[in-house]
């Protein structure tokens, strides 16, 4: 008897596990890239620790069709990051088509954990 009841919630269990996974899955396929801007907003304002570092590195390359900018650059110890090779979204405000890959910049940034915006480039000295 028991067995029966246990074995039968236990289905009900996978089901709505299954369908849990299937809405999950399909969020995932339909969330548009441009909704970036969106998010990293939110999280700011959820973590309220928005945080403003500047360093220097060199314009690996530019995208201005998606107004993104790759950077290798130096360690940011404001925000506790080591020297890397990455790819952030820039601020409108920010003029890419003055920015050429190979040119060593000074960059500022804007955000909160794992989600930083270029607020500014220029030319390093
Ligand atoms: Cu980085």
């Amino acid at each position: 008897m028991s067995d029966l009841g246990q074995s039968s919630r236990k289905s009900a269990l996978t089901a709505a596990v299954a369908a849990l996974l299937l809405a999950g899955g399909v969020q995932a396929q339909a969330a548009p890239m441009g909704d970036m801007t969106g998010m990293s907003g939110k999280a700011g304002a959820e973590s309220g620790k928005q945080q403003t570092a500047s360093t220097t590195g060199t314009v690996a390359a530019v995208n201005t069709g998606q107004h993104k900018v790759t950077f290798d650059h130096e360690p940011i110890p404001a925000i506790n990051w080591p020297a890397m090779h990455m790819e952030f979204p820039a601020a409108s405000s920010v003029d890419l088509s003055k920015v050429k890959p190979g040119e060593k910049v000074k960059f500022t940034l804007s955000g909160s954990k794992g989600s930083y915006t270029v607020q500014s480039i220029t030319p390093a000295q």
